[in-house]
C-alpha cells in the first residue's frame, strides 16, 4: 500500500471507531455491558475495553486522537481524563447540566424537504434525541438537512420563543438545544424550499 493509501485506511478506521463511540456514548452503552452515569460519563477504560477485541482493548491514544480530531467537538474527558462523554446528540436520558442561556435572535434548522409538511403542521420535534438540535450559522443548518437527501433549511424565531418563555441550551461544543419548535417560529428560508 502507498503512503497515501495507508493514511486513508487509517482514516476510514478511525471514523468507524468514532462512529462506534458515538453509539455507545449517545445511544447504547448496553451494547458494551455498560452504563452511563447520570451526567452521561463512563469511565474511560470501560469503553477501550468495550471497543477493542476480547482481551485486545484499544489503544488509549487512538481514542485520544479521536476525541482531539472531531471536527465537530462531539466528546469531552473529565479533567482528570478518566472519564468521557459526548456533550450532546443523546436519545438515552442523562443530565448535560447545561444552564439555560439566552439565544441569539435567529437560529436554523436543516431538515429534509420531505418532512417539511409534518414540520409545518406540528413543528420541530426532538424525534429521537432530548433535544431539537439548532445551528447559530445557516451553513451548518444546511449540512445537517442534506445528510437526508433533498433538504431545507428553517429560520427559528429564537428572540420571540425565548421572550415566550422557551428555554435554550448550548452544547459545550455550540449546539444549541431546545425542547421542541412550535410552528408560528418557523419560517421557510432559502431557495429549495416551496410553499404548500
Ligand atoms: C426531523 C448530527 C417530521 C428533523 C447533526 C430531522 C446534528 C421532523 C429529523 C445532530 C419533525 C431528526 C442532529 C416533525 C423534526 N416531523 N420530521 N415534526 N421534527 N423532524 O438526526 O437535527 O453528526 O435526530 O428535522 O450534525 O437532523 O450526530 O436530528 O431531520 O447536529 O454529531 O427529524 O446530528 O450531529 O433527526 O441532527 P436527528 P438532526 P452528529
Amino acid at each position: 500500500m502507498t503512503d497515501a493509501g495507508a493514511d486513508r485506511a487509517k482514516r476510514a478506521d478511525l471514523t468507524q471507531i468514532s462512529k462506534r463511540l458515538s453509539y455507545v456514548l449517545r445511544h447504547h452503552p448496553g451494547s458494551i455491558g455498560a452504563e452511563l452515569d447520570r451526567a452521561g460519563w463512563i469511565a474511560v477504560e470501560t469503553v477501550l475495553n468495550g471497543l477493542g477485541a476480547p482481551g485486545r482493548p484499544l489503544d488509549r491514544a487512538v481514542l485520544e486522537q479521536i476525541v482531539a480530531d472531531d471536527a465537530k467537538g462531539r466528546y469531552e474527558f473529565d479533567p482528570g481524563r478518566h472519564r468521557i462523554r459526548a456533550r450532546q446528540g443523546h436519545s438515552v436520558s442523562v443530565d448535560l447540566g447545561l444552564a439555560a442561556v439566552r439565544p441569539p435572535d435567529v437560529l436554523y434548522h436543516g431538515t429534509a424537504v420531505r418532512f417539511l409538511e409534518r414540520i409545518r403542521a406540528e413543528g420541530l420535534r426532538p424525534m429521537g434525541r432530548h433535544h431539537v438540535h439548532l445551528s447559530a450559522e445557516v451553513s451548518t443548518a444546511s449540512t445537517v438537512g442534506s445528510r437526508r437527501g433533498p433538504s431545507a433549511v428553517l429560520l427559528v424565531d429564537a428572540g420571540a420563543m425565548f421572550r415566550d418563555g422557551h428555554q435554550f441550551f448550548r452544547s459545550a461544543n455550540g449546539v444549541w438545544l431546545v425542547d421542541d419548535v412550535p410552528p408560528k417560529y418557523l419560517t421557510e428560508y432559502g431557495g429549495d424550499v416551496s410553499e404548500g
